[in-house]
């Protein structure tokens, strides 16, 4: 009996069914390099382990410089997102290296602490700052999503209209309610995220193979990245 057996045949663990047929689906991967960011204190690193080890810490341990964490996700059931999720310090001292941070990235998850209306302050000076270090590749913003973080703590300081304003005002699409310790909307944001992410990648593609079809340039995944 011939091997059913094809090293060529790219493989996955979904399969899709016709006529008692199993095929392999093909899957696509692409990696996205996401940042938090946002004042000290106010939640980056907990979300982010949230997110990826799915636990929570009461201690506050200061991120110096930046810390790192990746995941995988499906999307579609074709697609692979690789992310890699750089948490980046909110001390003022460490700010000093953040452009070398937040190159490449193609989304950002701010932060501010709903119990701290000192840290929603701050949100516009890191967005500009964000918006000054990173671009996409056609010097559009990167996609942001704004996470009102500790949602949990009872008698939150910053009324929802004043954050919908805010969002309004600067260009933010979407907001989000979160806690990391309650475990409360945090894969809705990164969900959020990584499909606008996606949005951009297809754009993206389309833009380096129209540059190829007109041999201009050499083809590069990241062909009009600042
Ligand atoms: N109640 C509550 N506490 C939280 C939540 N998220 C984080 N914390 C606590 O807030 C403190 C600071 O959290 P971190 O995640 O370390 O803050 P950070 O933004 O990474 O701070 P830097 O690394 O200094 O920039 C810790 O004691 C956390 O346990 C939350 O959703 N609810
Ligand atoms: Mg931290």
């Amino acid at each position: 009996m011939p091997a059913l057996y094809n090293r060529d045949i790219p493989y996955c663990d979904d399969f899709y069914e016709f006529d008692y047929i199993k095929y392999p689906t093909e899957v696509k991967t692409v990696t996205f390099k996401f940042l938090v960011i946002g004042d000290y204190g106010v939640g980056k690193t907990a979300i982010v382990r949230r997110y990826a080890e799915g636990r929570f810490c009461s201690n506050y341990k200061v991120t110096i410089g930046a810390d790192f964490a990746v995941k995988s996700v499906m999307r579609d059931k074709d697609v692979k997102v690789n992310l890699q999720l750089w948490d980046i310090a909110g001390q003022e001292r460490y700010g000093f290296m953040t452009r070398v941070y937040y190159k490449h990235a193609i989304g950002a998850v701010v932060v501010f602490d709903v119990s701290r209306m000192g840290t929603f302050k701050t949100v516009v000076k890191w967005l500009t700052d964000l918006r000054e270090k990173v671009a996409l590749y056609d010097g559009s913003p990167v996609p942001v999503v704004l996470l009102a973080n500790k949602c949990d703590i009872a008698g939150a300081a910053i009324p929802t209209e004043t954050i919908k304003k805010f969002c309004r005002d600067h260009g933010i699409e979407k907001w989000f309610p979160t806690s990391a310790k309650d475990d409360i909307n945090i894969d809705e944001a990164m969900d959020y995220l990584i499909d606008r992410a996606l949005d951009v990648n297809h754009q993206e593609t389309k833009c380096c193979d129209t540059v190829m079809l007109q041999g201009k340039s050499k083809s590069s995944k990241r062909c009009c990245f600042r």
